[in-house]
């Protein structure tokens, strides 16, 4: 049988107003992504979300290289890579799901980032493509063939995930509404809809 997942793309504190990394208005994201959870839930299909786990010497974080600043461009497994603030440390209270997230809802977590020699975006693979989550076999081993995608950031591991799940074959939807963008030009995340539209994404 055909089923839908929805994917909760990385819904946690240090993305949320107070925490390390915060995004504009992240927190707006947690009462609609609950919203389409229960509807997935009724509806018998899968929610499944990612979790930005990195080890605190991860090397996406500015801190671990001298006289780098957040913001800045940095190599990092030979990608482009935006130094970032250190955040979602795995095991800190930043990187947990925002504590109205109904995580009951949730069927499998699947951690990204863990690796500190390169970030991972998206929830299916490292940004080099070469280490996979698992997050694909697992969505087809449960018939899954069209998967909705919300949470933070729109302009990173949205983005990221929504483009994956297409290279993985998924139809793919983005709930533009459940998510919110780092902006750090202030027109990313709109341009961040357009390419995910563009290449083949339902924006809804
Ligand atoms: C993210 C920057 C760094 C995200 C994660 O979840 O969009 N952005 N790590
Ligand atoms: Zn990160």
């Amino acid at each position: 049988m055909s089923k839908r997942a929805l994917i909760l793309v990385d819904i946690q504190n240090d993305f949320c107003p107070g925490g390390a990394l915060a995004v504009k208005d992240g927190d707006a994201v947690v009462e609609k992504a609950n919203l389409l959870a229960e509807d997935f839930s009724a509806a018998g299909d899968l929610i499944v979300a990612t979790q930005d786990a990195h080890p605190a010497n991860h090397g996406s974080f500015a801190s671990q290289h001298d006289g780098v600043k957040v913001g800045d461009i940095i190599k990092l497994a030979g990608l482009d890579q935006v130094a970032w603030p250190d955040h979602c440390i795995d095991g800190t209270p930043g990187a947990q799901f925002h504590p109205e997230l109904k995580v009951e809802l949730i069927r499998k977590v699947f951690k990204k980032g863990t690796d500190p020699r390169i970030d991972s975006y998206s929830g299916f693979y490292d940004n080099d493509h070469q280490s996979s989550t698992g997050l694909s076999v697992f969505l087809n081993d449960f018939g899954v063939s069209e998967v909705w995608v919300c949470g933070l950031a729109t302009d990173y591991c949205v983005k990221a995930t929504a483009l994956d799940a297409l290279r993985e074959g998924f139809k793919v939807a983005v709930v533009a509404d459940a998510c919110r963008a780092v902006n750090m030009s202030p027109d990313d995340g709109d341009k961040a809809l357009q390419e995910m539209h563009d290449k083949g994404c339902v924006i809804k």
